[in-house]
């Protein structure tokens, strides 16, 4: 009944749903005003349904794209204990991405029509995960600084007005906190050893830096959805407030590495000085690398459909072996 108006994927301006009454969008609102959790068959404004569609299916992408860049490196590990760790933190991004899935079915939309939504490129993911891991610094500096984002950002999301989704979000956090601390433990080793491991770690921040604070979206002069996403209580801080956080957080942890500002002669701890430095940075650039067109987002979309293809045959042997389980097991009885 729903998947009609779906097809929007929420960017489009949506008419009122037929009976959705001022009246009903105002006890709507004071339920949400009243901290009361919003469950799947609760009416809910149409609008509301599609918000939250777009931002969980993106947010499961992202947990779903966000294991390639790591994944290349389970093989490179430098020592068994980072492997299984490595394993263990890959496995926990595709067990993400499948609660998010799962929410997000809860209004109406399936997993096919958002897989399909990402392999056609009409679905975003966060852009952070075009860009390569070049060293093994790379998932030290993954680990601190985009698990790191990602915590600041899903916390408040534990306290959402839609009840599966602030539910799925409890689990989600406690891992990325674990994630988050080996990442900073990387880090520390690399920060502690060589100079070359120094290097190797502080060219790993410069790179990655700019792509972790531009996780929170753009500029909230720029944001098209936060102020309405903060009256529904799906957000709870606009993009530029959970970007500060992140900032006043992460340079003192930088500052105890012994690691260099990325940015040559600015405070590391201003944001603001920061997005005058290089307002390119957050503007045109980050826009255009979380489109489909982009080169970067092309290569990892093609990635994906090919794993899709690929992993066909699976899926569908998996799929006949449960008809078979579910045609034996009466026989059985
Ligand atoms: N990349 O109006 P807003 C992780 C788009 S999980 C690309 O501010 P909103 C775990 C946005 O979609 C990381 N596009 O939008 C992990 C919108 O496009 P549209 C994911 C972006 O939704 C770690 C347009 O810009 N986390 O890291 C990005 O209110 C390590 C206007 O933006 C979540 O998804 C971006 N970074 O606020 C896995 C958390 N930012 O649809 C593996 C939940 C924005 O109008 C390894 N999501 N856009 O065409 C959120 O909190 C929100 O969706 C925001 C964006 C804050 C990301």
């Amino acid at each position: 009944m729903y998947t009609q108006a779906l097809d929007t994927h929420g960017k489009e301006p949506l008419p009122a749903a037929t009976g959705e009454s001022p009246a009903q969008a105002q006890r709507f609102q004071a339920r949400v005003d009243a901290e009361d959790k919003i469950e799947p068959k609760d009416w809910m404004p149409d609008a509301y349904r599609q918000t939250l569609i777009r931002q969980i299916s993106q947010h499961a992408h992202s947990e779903i794209v966000g294991m390639l860049p790591e994944g290349n490196w389970i093989t490179r590990a430098p020592s068994l204990r980072r492997k299984a760790v490595l394993i263990a933190k890959v496995q926990d991004e595709g067990g993400h991405g499948m609660y998010l899935y799962s929410a997000a079915e809860t209004l109406g939309i399936s997993r096919a029509q958002m897989f399909e939504q990402l392999l056609s490129g009409t679905a975003k993911y966060s852009s952070i995960f075009n860009y390569p891991t070049l060293t093994w610094a790379d998932i030290g500096a993954i680990g601190w600084l985009v698990d790191g984002a990602a915590i600041m950002n899903q916390i408040p999301i534990c306290r959402c007005s839609y009840g599966p989704y602030a539910r799925a979000m409890v689990r989600i956090c406690k891992e990325e906190s674990f994630h988050q601390r080996q990442g900073f433990e990387i880090m520390l080793t690399l920060a502690q050893g060589s100079g070359a491991q120094r290097a190797m770690a502080q060219d790993a921040l410069n790179r990655w830096w700019w792509p972790s604070i531009m996780m929170f979206g753009p500029s909230d002069a720029d944001s098209r959805h936060t102020a309405q996403s903060m009256r529904w209580k799906i957000k709870r801080f606009s993009n530029d407030e959970l970007r500060q956080k992140f900032v006043d957080i992460t340079v003192p942890q930088a500052q105890f590495l012994g690691l260099r500002d990325p940015r040559p002669g600015a405070a590391l701890g201003s944001w603001h000085a920061a997005l005058s430095d290089r307002p390119d940075r957050l503007g045109a650039s980050f826009m255009r690398c979380s489109r489909a067109t982009d080169p970067a987002t092309a290569n990892a979309l093609e990635a994906r459909r090919a794993a899709d293809e690929a992993g066909h045959w699976v899926r569908e042997a998996a799929a006949a072996h449960a008809r078979k389980q579910r045609t034996r097991a009466p026989q059985a009885a």
